[in-house]
C-alpha cells in the first residue's frame, strides 16, 4: 500500500546501495500520524544502520529536534492533525537552516502542487507515497550527502587552511554580533591581537616551510590556551587575534601571560633543527560595540608591545 514493488530485485538493489552507501552516525526523524508507516520507514532505514527517532505529529518533532541537535534530516507527512506538513517545515525553517537540516516531504495527497509547495516552504525535496524502496535509499542518500557538502563547504570557508583556525571572514561573521549583545546585556569582552615576533628571520633561517611549521604549531599551542566560547581566528600572516567572551581583563590577561610563557619555552622540531619564537599581544578590554575601533586600539598596544622589547603582553 505504501511501498512499489517489493520485489525479487530488492534485496539484490538492498545490497548494491549497501555498498554505496557509508554507515552514518547521523540521525533521521521520521515524522507521520500512522504508527504504520512510521514503523514501515524506521525499518527501511535501520537496515541501513541510519539512526532513526520518530514523531507522530509535529510538535513532538520540534521537542526532538530540539533535544537532538545531531538530527540532519526530517522526513514528513503532509497530511497530520493540528500541525500539517507545510506548518511543520515552516516552522523548522525558522529554527535551523537548509545545510543544518534537511527536509523530504512526502504524501499520498492526490492534491494538486503538493510537491513544489513543500519545496517553497523550506524542503530540501519531496518524494509521493507509494513509492520504490530503492528510490527512497537514493533520496536519503542524496539528501544527506548533499548535507555533508554544505557542511563541507562552509567548514572551509570558516577556516584558515594552513592552520585550521578560523579565518578572518568567519572572525567578523560572528563577533561583532556577540560584541553588540555583551555590550547590551553588560557583558565584559577583550580583544587580543597576537602577533609572532620577527617571524622574518624565522624564514630566512629555516625556509619557508620552516615558517609554516613554527606557524602551524604556535596556532595548535593558542587554540589549546582558550575556551569554546572564544573565537580565535589567524587574521593573516603571524598575526592572530582572540576575542574572548565574557571574562575579566585580569584573567585574560593571566592567559595570554602564560601563552607567551608557553611559547618562549616551546621547541618546534624542524628537520634536524628546532625553531624557538616569541609573541606579543596587544590587549583590550572592549568599551564600545565597534569591534573595528577594539580591533584597532588593540593593534595599538600590540605595536607598544613590540616597540617595549617584544615578548610581552601590554593591555
Ligand atoms: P615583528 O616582530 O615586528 O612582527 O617582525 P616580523 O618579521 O614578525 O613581521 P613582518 O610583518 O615584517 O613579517 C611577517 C612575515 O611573515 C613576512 C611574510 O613573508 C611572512 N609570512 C606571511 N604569511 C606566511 C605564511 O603563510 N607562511 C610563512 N612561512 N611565512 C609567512
Ligand atoms: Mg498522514
Ligand atoms: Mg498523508
Ligand atoms: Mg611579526
Ligand atoms: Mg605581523
Amino acid at each position: 500500500y505504501w511501498i512499489k514493488e517489493y520485489s525479487a530485485n530488492y534485496d539484490y538493489v538492498v545490497q548494491a546501495i549497501e555498498q554505496l552507501t557509508r554507515n552514518r552516525e547521523h540521525k533521521i526523524l521520521i515524522v507521520d500520524d500512522s504508527r504504520g508507516f512510521r514503523r514501515l520507514v524506521s525499518l527501511l532505514l535501520t537496515r541501513k544502520r541510519y539512526e532513526v527517532l520518530e514523531a507522530d505529529h509535529g510538535g513532538e518533532a520540534l521537542n526532538l529536534l530540539a533535544k537532538h541537535p545531531d538530527i540532519r534530516l526530517v522526513v514528513t507527512d503532509y497530511e497530520m492533525p493540528e500541525v500539517n506538513g507545510f506548518e511543520l517545515t515552516h516552522r523548522i525553517r525558522r529554527l535551523y537552516d537548509k545545510s543544518r537540516v534537511g527536509v523530504i516531504g512526502l504524501s499520498s495527497s492526490e492534491e494538486d502542487g503538493i510537491s513544489a509547495r513543500f519545496l517553497k516552504i523550506g524542503a530540501n525535496d519531496f518524494l509521493k507515497k507509494p513509492f520504490e524502496v530503492e528510490e527512497f535509499y537514493c533520496r536519503i542518500n542524496q539528501n544527506l550527502e548533499m548535507l555533508d557538502l554544505f557542511h563541507q563547504i562552509k567548514q572551509a570557508s570558516n577556516t584558515d587552511f594552513l592552520t585550521k583556525l578560523f579565518n578572518r571572514k568567519y572572525f567578523f561573521e560572528v563577533a561583532p554580533a556577540m560584541l553588540k549583545r555583551a555590550m547590551f546585556s553588560g557583558q565584559k569582552m577583550a580583544v587580543a591581537m597576537i602577533d609572532i615576533d620577527h617571524f622574518k628571520k624565522i624564514n630566512d633561517r629555516y625556509g619557508h616551510d620552516g615558517g609554516d611549521v613554527a606557524l602551524v604549531q604556535t596556532a595548535q599551542v593558542i587554540k589549546a590556551k582558550f575556551r569554546p566560547q572564544d573565537v580565535v581566528a589567524r587574521f593573516g600572516g603571524e598575526e592572530f587575534c582572540v576575542f574572548f567572551g565574557p571574562i575579566e581583563l585580569e584573567s585574560a590577561t593571566r592567559k595570554l601571560q602564560s601563552l607567551c610563557d608557553e611559547m618562549r619555552g616551546l621547541e618546534i622540531p624542524f628537520g634536524n633543527e628546532i625553531i624557538r619564537l616569541t609573541l606579543s599581544v596587544g590587549l583590550r578590554l572592549a568599551k564600545g560595540e565597534h569591534l573595528d575601533l577594539e580591533i584597532s586600539l588593540a593593534d595599538k598596544l600590540l605595536y607598544e608591545a613590540k616597540r617595549g622589547g617584544r615578548d610581552q603582553v601590554m593591555v
